[in-house]
């Protein structure tokens, strides 16, 4: 495109501003919407116009400079993007997107944002209220779709209603368990006007989450972890979103307790603490595991006892008293049933007991620190080198020391996925972005495309495979439009490895659709969207490699190969107990023989 015709496109911040509008002043309800926004301190929407949303499209023509518009390539990223801003700073993420398919394509992100508890608001264009339930060109019944995979949704009817609706949505968004919420603007709703005036607070008598936790159930967990020797600190994505890292430190070194975080709590505690057991879960070290199997008392925070985390529910903590601390009343005793169940905020809770801490030194727990110990010694994460190829993990351990683990590190999801979680230290709480819930490849990409943008001086890590980029790549041609700096890592092992992992382990080797046979050449692509592509095949260029590509400013794709049948362990089975984990293949078989991905 032309530099003139660019700029005649693009918003310029250095073009005069029109003034807010005065309050008093009727105003069509596409401006109403954009000035909520403000309102709420949401000045970047990732989003792709059409045809239901044009007025607010052309509202937004004339607010350049107060409002920032991201035209992503596809309405999945402006979802995941609105997640990895919102995940990275604590705010609220916004997606606008027209009706039908525009809406439709936003079903994933949503049912992400959901699983994940992150808070967005997306604003679809819905025809005319005329033409709702009438099949009309681009009507797709967007509020029932997406009732299962929103915390709330809602159609505006009219344009008197609109301001108390953006409050709420917003309010709804971020507040208790956050999550995703709809806000479906007919055409002709927002073209009426009506005088704004923005509501102060609002009003939901039916809903009214807790934040403290009930202060004897608070003294009983504290009386239980200061007493049990064999404690541990489970601890979930809950602790993160609710900026209650500090307080988990002070609490963990209090008592000397050891922390196992989730795949979603990586960051809340740092990884390479003393206190800290790695990560928990089907991919988690083996002394997480068998902390969670042989406990006498888990405390689990600001998580949910996710199926990838328990294993074998009957097996699961078996001889533990069980604490559970959440916002959300549902997740308490929908999976395990709790002994001590405590319902508010990871924070909130976390201060509450650190006022009845009791005094005097923290517990010694010898006994069980130096099982714990022992565990972490005799069975660390590890892997074998082999001479002349990328090991994965040696790829993730690269990644640590060239960005010393500070980066925002986004995922997609797979093999990479678990091997970054493993080996890549995730230092502070919101530095790490991944699909946890739903298991979404394409979230990476846009994810830290969103990441990038709501903090700028951070480096924005991107791992990836060479399945998932394929499926939001078109997301460069963003970064690269918003001139953003963002560092991809393709892991690439040449196929769908986390399938064809599974394929081997469980379907006797008998591979089924996991080698794509076809892959674009990820350097001239990521140069056609005029991006830096570098590549590397063997170890020895893999350094050069990531020193050039995290020196260059601007969007960068490193094209890594690394060895194609590699599995990740430690894997708990699915269905299995925490103490079934399989560390690693016999050591004694011979390799196999190669064969065919197809
Ligand atoms: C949208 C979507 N489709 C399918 C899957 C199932 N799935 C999980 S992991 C995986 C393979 C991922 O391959 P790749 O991105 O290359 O990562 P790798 O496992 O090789 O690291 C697939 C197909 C999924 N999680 N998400």
């Amino acid at each position: 495109m032309s530099s003139a015709r660019a700029t005649a496109l693009s918003s310029n911040p250095n073009e005069p501003q029109p003034a807010p509008a005065s309050p008093a002043e009727p105003m069509r309800g596409a401006r109403i919407l954009l000035e909520c926004l403000l309102e709420e301190g949401a000045d970047t929407i990732f989003g792709y116009p059409g045809g239901a949303i044009l007025h607010v499209y052309d509202e937004l023509a004339k607010m350049r400079g107060r409002i920032r518009h991201v035209l992503v390539r596809h309405e999945q990223g402006a979802v995941h993007a609105a997640e990895g801003y919102a995940r990275s700073s604590g705010r609220v993420g916004v997606a606008m997107v027209t009706s039908g398919p525009g809406a439709t394509n936003t079903i994933t992100g949503l049912a992400n944002a959901y699983m994940d508890s992150t808070p967005i608001v997306v604003i679809s264009g819905q025809v005319a209220t005329h033409l709702i339930g009438n099949d009309a060109f681009q009507e797709a019944d967007i509020v029932g779709i997406t009732r299962p995979c929103t915390k709330y949704n809602y159609l505006v009817r009219d344009v008197h209603e609109l301001a108390v609706i953006v409050k709420e949505a917003f309010y709804l968004a971020r507040s208790g368990r956050p999550g995703p919420v709809l806000i479906d603007l007919p055409k002709d709703v927002s073209a009426q006007s009506c005088a704004f005036s923005y509501p102060s607070r609002v009003d939901l008598p039916s809903y009214r989450p807790s934040t403290l936790g009930h202060p004897l159930q608070v003294r009983r967990a504290v009386e239980l972890m200061a007493k049990t020797e064999k404690a541990v600190l489970y601890v979930g994505g809950g602790v993160v979103a609710s900026n209650g890292s500090a307080a988990l430190l002070t609490l963990a070194e209090r008592l000397n307790l050891p922390v196992t975080p989730t795949l979603m709590g990586l960051g809340c505690f740092p990884s390479g603490h003393e206190l800290c057991l790695g990560m928990l879960g089907m991919h988690g070290t083996y002394a997480a595991n068998m902390a969670m199997a042989k406990a006498d008392l888990v405390v689990a925070i600001g998580a949910r006892f996710d199926d990838r985390v328990t294993g074998k529910l009957e097996e699961f903590a078996k001889h533990a008293t069980i604490v559970h601390v959440d916002i959300d009343p549902a997740s308490v005793n929908k999976n395990v049933k709790v002994d001590v169940p405590i319902v508010g905020d990871a924070k909130s809770v976390l201060e509450q007991m650190l006022e009845v801490l009791p005094e005097g030194p923290a517990p010694g727990r010898d006994a069980w620190w130096n099982t714990l110990r022992t565990w972490q010694r005799d069975f660390p994460l590890s892997y074998r080198d082999e001479p002349g190829v990328i090991k994965p993990q040696a790829l993730m351990r690269a990644l640590a020391a060239i960005t010393r683990g500070e980066a925002i590190c986004a995922t997609d999801v797979g093999q990479h996925q678990m091997w970054a979680a493993q080996y890549y230290p995730v230092r502070h709480g919101r530095s790490w972005l991944t699909s946890g819930g739903l298991g979404t490849m394409g979230y990476g990409l846009p994810a830290a495309m969103g990441a990038a943008l709501a903090k700028p001086h951070r480096t924005v890590l991107l791992v990836t495979g060479d399945g998932s980029f394929q499926m939001t790549l078109q997301e460069l041609a963003t970064c690269v439009a918003e001139n953003l700096d963002v560092k991809v890592v393709i892991m690439n092992n040449g196929c769908l490895g986390m399938v064809r992992q599974w394929q081997e382990l469980f379907y006797s080797r008998r591979y089924s659709e996991v080698g794509m046979k076809f892959f674009p050449d990820f350097v001239k692509l990521a140069e056609a969207y005029g991006a830096k592509g570098l590549r590397a095949t063997k170890p020895e260029e893999l350094s050069a490699v990531l020193e050039e590509g995290f020196a260059t400013r601007g969007v960068v794709v490193m094209d890594v190969i690394v060895s194609e049948e590699e599995n990740v362990y430690p894997m708990i089975p699915a269905g299995a107990a925490h103490y079934e984990i399989v560390m690693a293949p016999d050591a004694g078989a011979a390799p196999p023989e190669p064969r065919d991905l197809a």
